[in-house]
């Protein structure tokens, strides 16, 4: 069985990143639909040696198709999505727009798979910095149970788009020839005072919220218990920007709630779907961003026992932002719904 497939926000960072992996793990497309804003619009894109053109995104676009995978931002999914709804389509949403809609799983295929059948309609990704370090947690949940997570970000610019990127690219090039920075995006484009992101590390990813965390903090601690299941799992973020352009890293403080010996957390996870564990200090083997970039697998290092709380562990989690922590996240969700239609046809 073939599939109709919209995805919107196709000229986007994460946009470009499905098309690829749609193409590379050769999904079963009937027909391919590329929407975007109307900024956008016009742009041809090549698909499988055929040129495309990039459609304005419009509640009618949505007619006949079957799965529709958003990345356009949360205003666009909030208007669009519900009449994709309408027409029929199931969406997979990269926004932030229905995460914590009871209504809607929010799915990480190594953690909830079974919640997808839940859908009505739609199926949130959750946010990068979520995916990752629930990936690398779910078999550690399983076979000791979680009360408690300290999380420190280590977070790539592409997070904040590519306009991001480019800012830290020219200010690092300023600084390098002693002229002056006027930073214009970061920490958040749409607040008035920016920072240096070149050479620098800011505590602000998103805006502040009433009780002092940023929303990309809160949304580390609500969806973590969204997609674990478990609202009584202690969860504390505090969210980083540094100057790397690809891959999200983590600091990671777990509370387990049953003993447990170091070798076997080691084991279980290089055992684990979508993991791979790099943790040699004798050879100084650990995740690096540059390893990570460009790679679909959540990478898993520094794992050592806490010095204080025998039953807790620290490690180090890293992956690519855009693909696990989007578009690879999304594509896989839509791989089980495909499997699922052409099993029941
Ligand atoms: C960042 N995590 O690195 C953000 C980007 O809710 O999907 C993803 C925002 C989201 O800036």
């Amino acid at each position: 069985q073939k599939f109709n497939v919209a995805v919107v926000g196709a000229t986007g960072a994460v946009g470009e990143q499905i098309l690829g992996l749609l193409d590379k793990r050769e999904f079963p497309i009937f027909n391919l639909k590329l929407l975007s804003s109307i900024r956008s619009a016009g742009t041809i894109i090549n698909f499988r040696g055929q040129d495309i053109t990039v459609e304005e995104a419009t509640p009618e676009s949505f007619e006949g198709i079957d799965i529709a995978l958003f990345s356009a931002g949360g205003d666009v999914s909030k208007e669009l999505a519900p009449h994709a709804v309408r027409l029929g389509a199931v969406c997979i949403d990269n926004t932030n727009a229905f995460r914590m809609d009871p209504n809607t799983p929010l799915v990480v295929p190594e953690v909830n798979p079974e919640q997808i059948d839940e859908h009505n309609g739609i199926i949130a990704n959750p946010n990068c910095s979520t995916i990752q370090m629930v990936a690398a947690l779910k078999p550690l949940q399983d076979a000791y149970g979680i009360s408690r997570i300290i999380v420190s970000t280590y977070q790539a610019v592409s997070g904040a788009g590519t306009r991001a990127i480019d800012e830290m690219l020219r200010q690092s090039k300023e600084v390098l020839e002693g002229n002056e920075i006027k930073p214009d995006i970061l920490p958040v484009g749409s607040l008035p005072v920016k920072h240096q992101i070149a050479f620098n590390a800011i505590p602000q990813i998103d805006k502040f919220l009433d009780n002092g965390y940023t929303l990309e903090e809160m949304k580390m601690v609500r969806e973590t218990k969204k997609i674990m299941r478990d609202e009584s799992i202690d969860v504390t973020a505090t969210c980083v920007r540094i100057p790397v352009i690809y891959g999200h890293s983590e600091s990671v403080y777990v509370e387990l709630k049953k003993d447990f010996e170091l070798e076997d957390v080691r084991d279980l996870l290089a055992e684990s779907p979508g993991i791979t564990v790099m943790d040699d200090p004798a050879s100084q083997t650990y995740p690096l961003a540059t390893d990570a970039a460009g790679k679909p697998d959540v990478f898993v290092g520094r794992l050592r026992r806490d010095l204080g709380e025998s039953k807790a562990l620290n490690m180090w989690i890293v992956s690519d932002n855009l693909i696990k922590g989007a578009a690879w996240n999304a594509v896989q969700i839509a791989e089980i719904i495909a499997a699922k239609r052409s099993a029941c046809s």
